[in-house]
């Protein structure tokens, strides 16, 4: 069983506090005050008092969170059974989506339920000839990506489907990259992520973006430790590291990695950081944090008129 994998699940599967943190993105203190004020979760406790949760509690954390990451409150929400949580979130979408958007996501999530891999990444390779790079990216990735992930946290798919999702998009990706002739120009851009993150798609959306516009792009794949980084910079002649945190970070943490990264870098390296633990508003002094994956080829542009000699 992987590192810090959940327990495989059954009736009576109890879950640690620190998995369910990271599986529903509600953190620790949160969990305890609604149990102390809302009498829900109500955790049964191990020989050493720590709390162990049921896989329905987690369940309905679940559905709570994807509420309130939609803009609601949980005390209104934390007494209904978890099937009125379901019909909730199928009643409140996050943004109004059109019959087309609708239509792609069906489909998508229908192919990799049948695991019809080569056919999704056709599919998705003909939207992506029709729609151009960017509008690909910040349109349809950034709208099936969530969607992908819901159907997953509402149990539609898999984890196996949504590792073929990943593939498909990876394969559709790397193939547009592998196209480009290779950049000599500046900025050089060091793509990774943290050590415990293993959510990818992200930094690749940003490198396709970047690599289009010339950009040169050195990706080492997810979890390198942030303190071998400094090494890597000075050794590659690296302008900017860029880092990608999904929701199913910690933010505190992802903050706290940023800080140390910012810390050990000489000032003239820039240091930019996207991704849903993020969400674009959260501020460190000397890093530059994008939300929508458009601001990805903002920061480019940015680099490039700073650097304009
Ligand atoms: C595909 C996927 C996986 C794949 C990842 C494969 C891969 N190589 O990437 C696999 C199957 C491995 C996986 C595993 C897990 N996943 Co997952 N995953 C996803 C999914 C569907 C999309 C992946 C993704 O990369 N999103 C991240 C990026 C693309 O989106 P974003 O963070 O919103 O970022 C946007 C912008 O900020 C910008 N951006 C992002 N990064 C950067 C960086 C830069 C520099 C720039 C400029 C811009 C930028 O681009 C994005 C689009 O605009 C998401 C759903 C979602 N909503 O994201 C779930 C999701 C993130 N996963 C989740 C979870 C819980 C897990 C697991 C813990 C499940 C488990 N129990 O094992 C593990 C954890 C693994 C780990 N240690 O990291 C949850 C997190 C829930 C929470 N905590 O709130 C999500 C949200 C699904 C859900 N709805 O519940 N996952």
């Amino acid at each position: 069983m992987a590192l810090g994998a959940a327990p495989p699940q059954t009736d009576s599967t109890v879950i640690p506090i620190a998995i369910v943190e990271r599986d529903t993105g509600i953190a620790k203190d949160t969990l305890r005050i609604w149990e102390r004020r809302y009498g829900f979760p109500k955790p049964q406790r191990d020989a050493s008092g720590e709390r162990n949760y049921s896989v329905e509690e987690v369940e309905k954390l679940r559905a709570l969170k994807r509420l309130m990451d939609r803009g609601m409150r949980p005390g209104k929400l934390i007494a209904l059974p978890l099937g009125e949580l379901h019909e909730m979130a199928q009643a409140v979408p996050e943004r109004s989506r059109t019959r087309d958007e609708q239509a792609m996501v069906d489909r998508v999530v229908d192919l990799v339920r049948r695991q019809q891999a080569g056919e999704l990444r056709v599919y998705l390779q003909k939207l992506l000839i029709q729609q151009g790079l960017r509008t690909f990216c910040a349109q349809t990735l950034a709208r099936l990506n969530p969607d992908i992930g819901d159907a997953w946290a509402r149990g539609s798919i898999s984890v196996a489907h949504e590792h073929i999702y990943t593939q498909a998009v990876q394969n559709v990706l790397h193939g547009l990259i592998a196209a480009q002739p290779a950049a000599q120009g500046r900025p050089r851009i060091l793509l990774t992520t943290v050590p415990g993150e293993l959510h990818t798609l992200g930094l690749l959306m940003a490198e396709v973006l970047w690599s289009a516009e010339g950009a040169e792009c050195i990706s080492l794949g997810p979890q390198f430790p942030v303190a071998d980084i400094p090494d890597v910079v000075a050794d590659g002649a690296i302008d900017v590291v860029t880092l990608s945190f999904s929701l199913a970070c910690n933010a505190a943490q992802a903050l706290a990695s940023l800080r140390t990264l910012r810390s050990s870098l000489p000032a003239r390296v820039e240091i930019w950081a996207g991704g849903g633990a993020l969400g674009g508003r959260r501020k460190v002094d000397g890093v530059r944090i994008i939300g929508p994956i458009e601001g990805a080829v903002d920061a480019l542009a940015d680099w490039v008129s700073a650097h304009a000699n």
